[in-house]
């Protein structure tokens, strides 16, 4: 029989669980009220959007952001827990950026310091602010944009990855692609270790190894959407047992790159001159503390090999996908009739440049950030009131695709855009680089330090790719871009055929 008395006296008591539950979730959901009031808010489903859609991330853009932020310049956006001002409009960017003290770096290990995500990155250079950065600067600078003069460490690696390329393709007969992402990680792992760690991880030559299965899982764990947009969820480890297992391994990983890195032939690297070594004598020096040491080893061994990874993705679809550009680029370096270039070769090629920009304009593998926080209140602009103490960033996707600032082919791959000559380009890169129309590598006071690094490895293993061979996208492969964090292709599979030479 059923119990009325029962179902009635719970009926009563939704309400009264309810009402609470609705003011919670409203309170924290709720746009603050001093919030700026002249620029539209991007609805929080939005945001949302990766908990129940796999849109691609240039889907999500041109769907719901493009417009307000053309317009206006600047959206309020709910974002890792909570609402931000997000800006487009150079003239904000340009604000924005060379105000360091106003709009100051604040990364997760100040916005979120209980998450996974800060527990991996903690204070480091790229999240410091003032005295904290400026001391990790005056350490690591001199190793992050060491001048490299011999292309052939790190054309050996490419040569290598090049080699496992052709041995897949082999071993899946001339139909099927290879599943390029895997390979590529290798190879932004070894170039990583032997410019920055001082090390040769030989994530090429021995597959599988734990550090390198460590990245494929943290990449995984970051961008799990329901974390990434309720970080205060990380705070109850206990009920979320991934939670507690995510915790675990970006331990895990810390504590396996300090060692690897402490296993390093040591009588090498008494004056070595790599990001390491400097970290090393300042630990010793007692300049730095072990958590800052681990911190700053762990974001260089992140940043110097995922973006790079990211953008090396997304240039096998690009060139798989329009073989005029690649047989153009092939042309250019063919025509230096070596499979050695040394590094003045490399740097005297326009259209290898020019290919490398165009590629970070129409694929920047950091397509968002938000990790400044104001300082008190301020104009953005000189127009957008923003109240102290809020999150602002940008969004690089929005900026590069723009109409207005790039014209009516904003969205062709067109690298002749950036100039015919070496001179031009440089010039033309960074004059776009001041006035923040390209910025892939941010702008001003704490714009990337490890640019030309990240170029020059990119010009040279595509100088070894499109010499030795050809590709083509896979035809049972359909673009889609990741949906947030990263910006890079999904699953892409290439079909790769090595050249006569
Ligand atoms: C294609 C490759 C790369 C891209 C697209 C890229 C992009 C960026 C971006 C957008 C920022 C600004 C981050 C922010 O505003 O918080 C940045 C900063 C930084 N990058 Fe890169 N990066 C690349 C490669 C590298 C490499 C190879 C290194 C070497 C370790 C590196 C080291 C750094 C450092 C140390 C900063 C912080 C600079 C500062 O705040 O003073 N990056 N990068
Ligand atoms: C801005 O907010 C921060 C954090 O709440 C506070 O420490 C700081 O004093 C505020 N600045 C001003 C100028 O009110
Ligand atoms: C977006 C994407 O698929 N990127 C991939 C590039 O390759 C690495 C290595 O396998 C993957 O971890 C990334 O997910």
């Amino acid at each position: 029989m059923i119990d009325w008395v029962t179902i009635f006296s719970w009926a009563r008591d939704i309400p009264v669980l309810l009402i609470p539950a609705l003011l919670i979730l409203y309170w924290y959901i709720r746009i603050p009220g001093n919030m700026p009031k002249n620029i539209p808010t991007v609805p929080i489903y939005i945001s949302l959007l990766g908990l129940w859609s796999d849109m691609g991330q240039d889907d999500i853009f041109d769907r719901w952001l493009r417009e307000p932020l053309e317009k206006h310049g600047a959206v309020k956006i709910w974002f890792a827990g909570r609402w931000n001002v997000l800006a487009t409009r150079p003239q904000f960017l340009v604000d924005m950026f060379r105000q360091e003290d106003v709009y100051a770096k604040a990364g997760s290990q100040k916005k979120i310091p209980w998450s996974v995500i800060a527990a991996l990155v903690g204070d480091n250079i790229i999240n410091a602010h003032g005295q904290n950065w400026k001391l990790y600067t005056s350490i690591m600078k001199a190793g992050l944009q060491r001048r490299i003069t011999d292309s052939a460490p790190l054309l050996e690696k490419s040569r290598l990855f090049v080699d496992i390329l052709v041995e897949e393709q082999k071993k899946l007969g001339i139909e099927k692609g290879v599943l390029v992402n895997p390979i590529i990680q290798r190879w932004a792992l070894s170039c990583m270790g032997i410019n920055f760690m001082n090390v040769d991880l030989e994530a090429l030559e021995r597959p599988g190894q734990r550090l390198e299965e460590l990245q494929t899982i943290i990449k995984k764990t970051l961008f799990k959407p329901l974390f990434f947009n309720f970080p205060d969820l990380d705070k109850y480890p206990g009920l979320f047992r991934q939670r507690k297992d995510a915790f675990a391994v970006m331990q895990e990983f810390g504590d396996l790159l300090v060692d690897t890195v402490r296993r390093r032939i040591q009588s090498t690297d008494q004056d070595g001159e790599q990001v390491v070594d400097y970290l090393d004598r300042a630990l010793k020096e007692g300049k730095i503390d072990e958590e800052q040491y681990r911190a700053n080893l762990k974001v260089t061994f992140l940043t110097a090999h995922e973006n790079a990874q990211q953008l090396l993705n997304s240039t096998f679809w690009v060139f798989g996908s329009n073989k005029a550009i690649q047989n153009k680029l092939r042309a250019e370096i063919l025509a230096t009739d070596t499979a050695n270039p040394s590094t003045e070769t490399i740097n005297s090629l326009p259209y290898l440049y020019s290919v490398i920009l165009e590629l970070l304009r129409l694929y920047p593998p950091v397509s968002q950030l938000i990790n400044r926080v104001t300082t008190s209140t301020c104009a953005l602009g000189g127009s957008i009131t923003i109240p102290n103490h809020t999150w602002v960033g940008w969004n690089a996707f929005g900026v590069h695709t723009d109409q207005s600032i790039w014209g009516p082919d904003a969205r062709e791959f067109k690298p002749e855009r950036w100039g015919s000559d070496v001179k031009s380009i440089q010039n033309a890169l960074r004059s776009k680089t001041t006035a923040c129309h390209f910025i892939a590598f941010n702008a001003h006071s704490r714009k990337c330090l490890g640019q030309g690094f990240a170029v020059l490895q990119m010009k040279i293993v595509l100088c070894e790719l499109v010499r030795r061979l050809e590709w083509d996208i896979d035809p049972g492969y359909e673009l889609k871009l990741t949906s947030g964090g990263i910006m890079a292709p999904l699953g892409l599979r290439a079909i790769v055929r090595e050249r006569q030479v």
